[in-house]
């Protein structure tokens, strides 16, 4: 019997390239039929049959309170009775671009768009403006949103259907993108020494989630500060992915180290459409109406998108938020680990607050080459063993996971125990 999702992907891949609006949710990589996702609460979603899911997913990393929150949803309402959209400046943007000053200190000022492909393609803009080069440096298996210069060896769904760089981006384009390998501080330095004063910025997810999740060494985030200092170079983390999302301060905070300028989506909008990039006064300021650099959107700080990412970032500061969230994200890595060792299965798990990976490898990948060699097939049939089991992981083994508040340690010990079913049956 055809299930309503199967009629649904057919129905949507009349019109809609690939039946999906963004390229990963088609399933391709995994092989099967998408689940069209009809209503998600909390740490569940639910697809077209009815099915219920523990997700893993979280939108991507949005949801870090857990879908629908009450209180975000009621921000939500209130602001949206207000009016939808006014393309005019309002009181609560300024709330927000404070709230976002005060919880990330490296931002002395932020300016507020859509996307985090915004946030990324008009940061880099900035950073070439501000120094006047053209010059940009990105790391292999990191994905920084789909602007132009950024798809040139990129992680994400370029990865996941193993076409790292996109059609359609002029090799003029391209040419200003120098990619260098992740966590490599010989390609680092060696690029510096014989570029580093034509490089406008250096961009990077400074703990990579594009590539199923990839930490850098300390000592490799220090060097890269150092040199971007000592060549004038504007250091971007992109922490679209990662900001309030390893904790309060984001990568940054991790590491102690202070970029010159922040890329911000996902959690900042709870739900809603919200990027942000910001940082240094001297860099902000290039931006117009006070400086030379293009940058605007219709949207841009939607009061209902802005309500809803106030709420959450007020709901993700309270004392105590990340220890709870870190501690289902450990209990989760741990016990899966456990779970694989005494299983003897070729898998390994790793976290930082509420974002994990899996790997079907010997040992938690360090770059993109490592990320490669894991066992992608085996991924594949774990992915539709867990999802038929009820529990919705990303459906790419180069993406990275994300557990939310609303995951109980009850929740989490069902899925242990549904990989560890699956991996004694692999034995
Ligand atoms: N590029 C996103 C994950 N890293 C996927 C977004 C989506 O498909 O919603």
């Amino acid at each position: 019997m055809t299930s309503r999702n199967e009629e649904l992907f057919v129905r949507a891949q009349r019109t809609i390239p690939g039946g999906v609006n963004s390229p990963v949710r088609a399933f391709r990589s995994v092989g099967g039929t998408p689940r069209f996702l009809k209503k998600a609460l909390g740490a569940r979603v639910w697809d077209a049959d009815n099915k219920e899911y523990l997700d893993y997913v979280g939108s991507w990393g949005p949801a870090i309170l857990g879908h629908a929150d009450p209180l975000v949803v009621e921000a939500v309402r209130e602001a949206a009775l207000d009016g939808l959209s006014f393309g005019a400046p309002t009181e609560r943007e300024i709330e927000m671009a404070e709230l976002l000053c005060q919880l990330l200190p490296s931002l002395e000022m932020v300016r507020l768009v859509s996307s985090g492909t915004e946030a990324t393609m008009s940061a880099i803009r900035l950073a070439r403006g501000f120094t006047g080069r053209d010059a940009i440096v990105k790391f292999e298996g990191c994905y920084h949103g789909h602007a132009d210069s950024l798809l040139v060896k990129a992680g994400s769904g370029l990865l996941t259907f193993g076409n790292p760089s996109s059609g359609g981006v002029p090799e003029d384009f391209a040419k200003h993108t120098l990619v260098l390998d992740y966590n490599s501080p010989e390609k680092l330095e060696e690029c510096f020494k014989a570029r580093g004063h034509e490089i406008a910025c250096v961009i990077i997810e400074p703990i990579a989630g594009n590539m199923n999740l990839v930490r850098p060494s300390a000592e490799y985030m220090h060097l890269l500060r150092r040199l971007c200092t000592e060549y004038g170079t504007v250091l971007i983390y992109d922490e679209v992915m990662t900001g309030f999302r390893v904790g309060p301060q984001g990568v940054q905070g991790l590491y102690g180290i202070t970029p010159d300028l922040t890329t911000l989506g996902k959690v900042i909008g709870g739900g809603m459409p919200v990027g942000a990039f910001g940082g240094r006064r001297d860099i902000m300021e290039k931006i117009a109406p006070l400086g030379t650099v293009y940058q605007a959107g219709t949207l841009s700080g939607s009061p209902v998108a802005v309500a809803a990412g106030l709420v959450s970032l007020r709901q993700i500061s309270r004392p105590g938020f990340y220890d709870t969230l870190a501690a289902r994200t450990t209990q989760l890595v741990d016990g899966l680990n456990a779970a694989a060792q005494a299983r003897g299965v070729r898998f390994v798990a790793d976290g930082v607050g509420g974002m994990f990976g899996l790997y079907f490898a010997d040992q938690v990948p360090a770059n993109y080459a490592e990320v490669m060699a894991s066992d992608r097939e085996t991924f594949n049939r774990f992915f539709h063993a867990m999802l038929d089991a009820g529990h919705y992981f990303a459906p790419s083994a180069f993406e990275a996971g994300f557990v939310s508040a609303a995951h109980t340690e009850a929740d989490i010990a069902s899925t242990i125990a549904a990989a560890d079913a699956w991996f004694a049956a692999q034995a």
